[in-house]
């Protein structure tokens, strides 16, 4: 066989599965099919083992640093592409596989071929988008308009494989006229550029339309779901400590919502509705409870929290940290009326996602903080956010605390969370971390005849308190830096350092202290299982 075959299969694959994620995307906005590609590359990025995911999620930031992107913004958008890309190459390797098998036998020129072998190559992605798909069609409805799809998909490498396999091979065997020596290589050629053409008009219009059709889920939910009243909200009191001014280029004290960095498993978030919405608790209890989110609201206490989150998949001087107002009630009450069995001893926490979270109730029964969450902010939660609700618990990573929760069963033995079965370590509690955020040197300050350069930025400990932050300078001696009294004992701790100024190339180094002395570790560990450690540095030529 040709060895350019099953390269052409390829190509014409990618050509014409291009435009069809155009189309996809069109139906997905204008009538709520789901988007098979990210169906697929959420069941691809499930399956795989948690080292390769790791592997693959650590490569990327990589790249993303070199890029000089922000890792919180760009790390979706990312895995987006991937998705298409994945969604391209399985393409690709259908239309190798066409050419190849279908192509050099006489079932090519029959009429129904590329209609069966769209439905077989079809089929993977069928079933695993039937099952993935946070699709709001009926399964029926689904399944018609993927079948559909898949016989185009089919019919379009059928006649592609004709244009460009078929029509040079049969003329090839003619006779060459002086004159008409190139005739093949150049209408196939023009077939390529024609193709090329025709899908990527398709898929823009397709893209195009959808973005049209397509509203914005989050915009038009916060604007109609209940917004809690705002005058009870904890306002900090300024006060002595709170006159440490951040240093101009320090990250603000509140992370701006949209700022907040968002990790999660699948593409997109899951959209939950609240009205059907409610928090089943079940499994040992005496009295199993459903809950809505007025109840919830309504029939327990609210609390209020400043509250720094973080991810265990951050680096040393991390974006994936953001500082909120958190709001809800106390598991523990909640808790208490479902009256716990004897022998319950887990509370196994589920998500609209399929995400998964073991909590020790012993934890629970310590620690009246622990909060399901319904406000950011004094607002609902964002979609992307956990809408409706989510758990907080103190001095613990990300990973350890579900969004959008849909159900909690005590159960009486401890089963491992959804990153724990991929490798990260059981507890998660948070690494203490300082990070410098600026060296203002445009904010130089001049204080008894000197000239001072204000350095500053943040620490953080979970829920053990920062009791003191030192800076360096090259190898010079640690010196202690003035804290900003935090908006809580659960937040970063701002901080500034006056550094009296001089010129050159030099390296700023930063470390802290938790509440009871116990130092930052310095040494710098591999990101999993535990969460990256090590010591912030910055190089500034001044
Ligand atoms: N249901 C669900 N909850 C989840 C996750 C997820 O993928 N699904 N990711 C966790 C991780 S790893 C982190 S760091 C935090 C991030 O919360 P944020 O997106 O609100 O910043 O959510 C946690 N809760
Ligand atoms: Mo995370």
């Amino acid at each position: 066989m040709n060895r350019k075959i099953p390269l052409q299969g390829a190509l014409g694959g990618i050509l014409i599965s291009i435009p069809l994620m155009g189309i996809m995307f069109l139906g997905q906005q204008a009538f709520g099919a789901s988007f098979p590609p990210f169906d697929l590359f959420t069941w691809v990025s499930k399956v795989l083992p948690g080292a390769v995911i790791t592997f693959g999620i650590d490569r990327m930031i990589d790249g993303l640093r070199l890029l000089g992107l922000n890792v919180a913004s760009a790390a979706k958008t990312g895995e987006r592409l991937m998705a298409l890309a994945l969604f391209a190459a399985q393409g690709a390797l259908w239309g190798a596989v066409y050419f190849m098998l279908v192509g050099g036998t006489k079932i090519k020129n029959h009429p129904a071929a590329g209609l069966v072998f769209g439905l077989v190559s079809g089929a993977p992605v069928i079933l695993i988008s039937a099952t993935q798909s946070d699709s709001t069609l009926a399964l029926s409805a689904h399944l018609g308009w993927m079948v559909v799809l898949s016989l185009a998909w089919g019919s379009a490498i059928q006649s592609v494989y004709r244009q460009l396999v078929d029509t040079p091979t049969k003329s090839a065997a003619k006779p060459r006229h002086a004159n008409q020596p190139r005739v093949q290589k150049i209408s196939r050629r023009a077939f390529l550029i024609t193709l090329g053409g025709t899908s990527a008009v398709i898929t823009v219009i397709g893209a195009g339309l959808g973005r049209l059709l397509g509203e914005e889920p989050g915009a038009e939910q916060a604007a109609t779901a209940t917004a809690t009243p705002g005058d009870d909200l904890p306002t900090p009191q300024p006060t002595e400590e709170n006159r440490v001014e951040p240093v101009p280029g320090t990250r603000p004290e509140m992370t701006p919502l949209e700022d907040h960095f968002s990790v999660f498993i699948g593409l997109r978030p899951p959209e939950i509705d609240e009205a059907s919405w409610r928090l089943p608790i079940t499994g040992m209890v005496e009295q199993p409870l459903s809950l809505s989110l007025a109840d919830l609201r309504t029939n327990y206490q609210a609390r209020h929290q400043y509250v720094t989150l973080r991810c265990i998949s951050g680096r040393i001087g991390t974006s994936l940290i953001g500082t909120t107002l958190w709001t809800g009630v106390s598991l523990q009450e909640v808790l208490a009326d479902a009256n716990i069995q004897e022998g319950g001893r887990y509370l196994v926490i589920t998500s609209g996602d399929g995400f998964y979270e073991t909590i020790n109730l012993d934890l629970v029964n310590s620690d009246p903080r622990i909060m399901l969450t319904y406000d950011w902010d004094g607002k609902p939660l964002p979609q992307e956010h956990g809408y409706p609700l989510r758990i907080w618990i103190p001095d613990l990573y990300g990973m350890k605390q579900p969004k959008w929760i849909t159900g909690m069963e005590v159960v009486s033995h401890f089963q491992d969370g959804y990153w724990v079965e991929r490798g990260w370590d059981i507890f998660g509690r948070v690494n203490t971390t300082s990070v410098i955020d600026t060296v203002a040197v445009e904010a130089m300050i001049e204080k008894d005849g000197q000239r001072l350069i204000p350095i500053g930025g943040m620490a953080y400990s979970g829920a053990r308190g920062i009791s003191r932050v030192d800076v360096r300078v090259d190898d010079g001696e640690w010196q202690e830096a003035l804290l900003r009294k935090p908006l809580s004992d659960t937040t970063w701790v701002l901080w500034r350092f006056e550094w009296p100024y001089q010129e050159g190339e030099h390296t700023f180094s930063v470390r802290c202290f938790e509440a009871d002395g116990t130092p930052q570790i310095l040494e710098k560990s591999r990101i999993r299982p535990n969460g990256m450690t090590g010591m912030h540095t910055v190089e500034e030529d001044i």
